[in-house]
């Protein structure tokens, strides 16, 4: 087990901000103990959305992702912590939510609505060096 504090970008995803779960999803980050440290609500345009989706670019579900991801506004924050980046992930359950686990957030209040790309609420940074490209993409300078 490490110990040294760690960020991670957090973001609802235009789903979740629709469907008014803003409040549940970061008080259950709040609760499990991570501080937020920074959290804005704004719509993501393309230039933005292909940096942070790079890695899946030629994917089948790039270009739905990307059309989702700019529908609408999304909250990105920073969270910190301990092991930020394994909790959320926890947190967050697995991709689809018709699979995650009940307790985690696409298990309790996600599923599947027969769209396109797999909506599933949130995002979470996967790894140290992706949180902190994530967060100088979402909030440059911080
Ligand atoms: P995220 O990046 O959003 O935290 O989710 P993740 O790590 O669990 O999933 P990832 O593999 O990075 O995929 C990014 C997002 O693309 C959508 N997706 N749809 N087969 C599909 O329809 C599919 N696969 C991925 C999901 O919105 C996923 O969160
Ligand atoms: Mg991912």
């Amino acid at each position: 087990m490490t110990t040294s504090t760690e960020r991670t970008l957090i973001l609802i995803k235009p789903d979740g901000v629709r469907r008014g779960l803003v409040g549940e999803i970061l008080r259950r980050v709040e609760a499990k103990g991570y501080t937020l440290t920074s959290v804005e609500l704004r719509t993501a345009d393309d230039d933005l959305l292909a940096a942070h989706y790079a890695e899946h670019e030629g994917k089948p579900f790039y270009a739905p992702l990307v059309e989702f991801m700019g529908s609408g506004p999304v909250l990105a924050a920073i969270a910190e912590g301990n092991r930020v980046i394994e909790g959320f992930r926890a947190l967050a359950g697995a991709t689809d939510p018709t699979a995650a686990l009940p307790g985690t957030v696409r298990g309790d209040l996600g599923r599947d609505w027969g769209l396109k790309v797999q909506q599933n609420l949130v995002h979470g940074s996967d790894s140290v060096e992706s949180a902190e490209r994530e967060i100088g993409l979402w909030f440059p300078g911080r």
